[in-house]
């Protein structure tokens, strides 16, 4: 078994509401650690990485807090990097989601050294879709998948060694209920595949993931991307963009168990756990539970 590695990316200089980067330690308080070692894995806490302040700015050329978002996501890219390079599982513990533009670069680089087929699982109520052009709010938190598929600033892309870290076939977005005007045309033009709840409703959690993991072999290496906001706000009340009508708390367990089972799990991202807008550490706790059914804790085998 693998070592799981915990990085704690404490910011949210991707968001506009504040509170996301008491994130890590929300999830240590809520015994991520301890939950996994109680299932045999080695777990290694790296701490905290250092970054720049948020210095709570408006969006300069449709870009909220740039600088600092490509700060904090070099400290991830090298972190993250450096955990797989010693063959570790890393569980990135943010922060907002504009993270997973270094969490997903660093994975995507390792993938190509290693001829892996990469495949990203996005659960988000979100697409994350926009650029600086179509963005609404400028907050880079909405704007990761545009980077990583080569669309985002210069300073933000091509961390991987391609300028497109991930390819669109490769990401399945699952969750979905809040789409921008814009990022709806982009969505079309990219060929990405959104399994939006609507799709979850007509056809149940099963048959999506079913779908989406169809291909998965050997040689994939699955990433998931956890935005909390993808369940519903009844169930995780600490996240700053909370949309009603996420998956039920049993559809999203069979979803990570299904990851789970294929055993291909390599690399994880847990963003957006507001702990300012919680009540009592529920959305981390319930963050873990969802970790440990990633990591294959409910199959009866074990
Ligand atoms: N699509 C909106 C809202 C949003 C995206 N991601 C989050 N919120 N967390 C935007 O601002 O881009
Ligand atoms: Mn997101
Ligand atoms: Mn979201």
């Amino acid at each position: 078994m693998k070592c799981i590695s915990l990085i704690g990316a404490p910011t949210d200089v991707g968001a506009s509401v504040r509170g996301a980067g008491m994130g890590p330690d929300a999830l240590r308080v809520a015994g991520v650690a301890e939950a996994l070692r109680g299932h045999g894995y080695d777990v290694i806490d790296r701490g905290n990485l250092a970054g720049p302040p948020n210095p709570w700015q408006q969006p300069q050329q449709g870009l909220r807090h740039l600088p600092e978002v490509v700060a904090w996501n070099r400290a991830v890219f090298e972190a993250v990097a450096t955990s797989l390079a010693l063959d570790q599982v890393p569980l990135l513990m943010g922060g907002d989601h504009c993270l997973a533009i270094g969490s997903i670069s660093a994975v995507a680089r390792q993938c190509r050294q290693e001829r892996k087929n990469l495949r990203v699982v996005w659960l988000d109520a979100h697409t994350d879709v926009n650029t600086a052009a179509i963005s609404p709010s400028g907050n880079m938190h909405g704007m990761p998948v545009s980077c990583l598929l080569g669309h985002g600033p210069e300073d933000l892309v091509g961390w991987s060694g391609e300028r497109a870290a991930i390819v669109a076939d490769a990401l399945d977005f699952i969750g979905i209920r809040s789409v921008d005007a814009d990022e709806k045309l982009a969505i079309r033009q990219l060929g990405l595949q959104v399994f939006d709840m609507r799709h979850i409703d007509e056809h149940g959690m099963r048959n999506t993931m079913t779908e989406v993991l169809q291909d998965v072999d050997e040689d994939t290496h699955i990433h998931v991307s956890f935005d909390l906001d993808c369940l519903d706000p009844l169930d995780a009340p600490g996240v700053g963009t909370g949309v009603r009508g996420g998956p039920t708390y049993r559809e999203m367990q069979l979803c990570m168990e299904m990851i789970a089972d294929t055993g291909r799990l390599g690399s994880l991202d847990v963003v957006e756990i507001n702990p300012a807008l919680d009540v009592r550490n529920r959305t981390a706790e319930l963050a873990v539970e969802f970790i440990q059914s990633l990591f294959g804790a409910s199959t009866l085998a074990r």
